[in-house]
């Protein structure tokens, strides 16, 4: 029998024996779901030239019915294209961009890995010269 006065280490060692039996039956699969990687335009940038499309990688297969992204100046949204899946590559997400005039963009996006999880997020970039970031 557990000795009353010293109960709270014995109880800790079992749950913490349970908890890493727990985490080394979850499949590895089951945890890897995509971050971002890497983006075109980058987070923060400021590009001269307007970008033609803004470009997301991610780093896991994405689900192309349920990832979507759009960008952002103030509270208009400049891209009126669906964003795409690349055929080629099912982690890098697209979307076409319209002339993009100087000022400050925002890029929201929101993907479905093939693992069932969501990952979203925003970043921002400029379009104009180090002179114009105010
Ligand atoms: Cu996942």
């Amino acid at each position: 029998m557990v000795s009353p006065a010293r109960p709270g280490p014995i109880r800790a060692l079992g749950w913490c024996a349970a908890v890493l039996l727990a985490l080394a039956l979850v499949p590895a699969g089951a945890r890897a779901h995509a971050t971002l990687v890497r983006a075109v335009p980058p987070a923060r940038a400021v590009v001269r030239v307007p970008p033609r499309q803004a470009q997301l990688w991610f780093s896991e297969p994405l689900e192309a019915a349920y990832s979507t992204m759009s960008i952002w100046t103030d509270a208009t949204r400049v891209t009126s294209d669906a964003p795409a899946v690349s055929p080629e590559n099912p982690r890098l997400l697209s979307v076409a961009l319209p002339p993009l005039a100087r000022g400050a963009y925002v890029v929201r996006y929101r993907a479905l890995s093939i693992d069932g999880h969501v990952v979203e997020g925003s970043y921002s970039f400029r379009v104009g010269d180090e002179a114009s970031r105010k």
